[in-house]
């Protein structure tokens, strides 16, 4: 779905002043149920193999594999979501992540933490460079393990931003969201996952995107060589520092993405 050139300006100042966006309603609920779908042999199977990287107690991350419904250029391609993207973190961004959040009954609270470090220590914070596009697989309430953040610590130095916590100077939101909704958020925005209190799993998806320069040894997505002959040219842009396979690993492969809090 696309924006007007307002739009996009004004969701820009939106995330400038507090680190994230929501996106009401963006992606068709149907697309999304068939992700549902697919992820869920995926988790029982990533689960039970013990070849996640582990979040906290019942809380596991797991890559998604580019293929079949998760290959899907509606989605990772979004006009709209790219022209917020392009607006906060600079033209020709690289989408070099592709994964999932999942707490399961028996959760509890992540510390607070920022998903990055700051790009130069000791100097104050720079504009955005690495940013998270979240959606969930399935309606999130107070019951199963909304995501909580702060808002604005993304301009703020890491020491300052947790004293702010401290103190009690700036406060947690829990993002309620319904399937479709989106957030594009800036991950050094204090943050932390919260208890699923249900049996149903929480999935959230998790799409990275970086300044054009910036690059992320932690994370990668496997594009596999008979999928990348049919990408659209936008889609083989974003994906052009991922490495081409001529077929995806073993769904086995335990994750090497395992230090995530700063
Ligand atoms: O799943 C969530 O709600 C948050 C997870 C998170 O912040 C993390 O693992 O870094």
């Amino acid at each position: 779905m696309g924006f007007s050139n307002d739009e996009l300006q004004e969701y820009a100042a939106t995330f400038e002043r507090d680190g994230m966006v929501v996106l009401k309603q963006h992606f068709p609920k149907a697309t999304l149920n068939a992700w549902r779908d697919a992820f869920e042999p995926l988790l029982r199977e990533r689960v039970a193999s013990g070849t996640t990287a582990v979040r906290g107690d019942n809380r596991h991350y797991i890559t998604l594999p580019f293929a079949g419904v998760f290959a899907d250029e509606s989605i990772f391609c979004d006009p709209g979501i790219l022209g917020i993207v392009e607006r906060v973190a600079g033209g020709d961004p690289v989408m070099c992540q592709l994964a999932t959040d999942t707490p399961l009954i028996g959760s509890t609270y992540q510390d607070l933490h920022r998903d990055t470090p700051p790009l130069f220590d000791d100097l104050p914070e720079t504009p955005s460079f690495q940013l998270a596009v979240n959606f969930p697989l399935c309606d999130v309430s107070l019951e199963n393990g909304p995501f909580e953040t702060t808002l604005g610590t993304h301009r703020m130095r890491p020491d300052e931003a947790m004293k702010a916590w401290n103190e009690k100077r700036i406060g947690l939101h829990a993002i309620q969201m319904e399937l479709g909704d989106v957030i594009i958020r800036d991950v050094r925005a204090l943050h932390r996952g919260t208890p699923n209190k249900t049996n149903q799993p929480r999935p959230m998806v998790v799409i990275g995107y970086s300044r054009s320069w910036y690059f992320r040894p932690e994370v990668h997505i496997d594009v596999p060589v008979d999928l990348d002959e049919r990408l659209s040219p936008r889609a083989m842009r974003l994906l052009r520092h991922m490495p081409r396979v001529a077929a995806l690993d073993a769904p086995r492969a335990p994750e090497a993405y395992q230090k995530f809090a700063y």
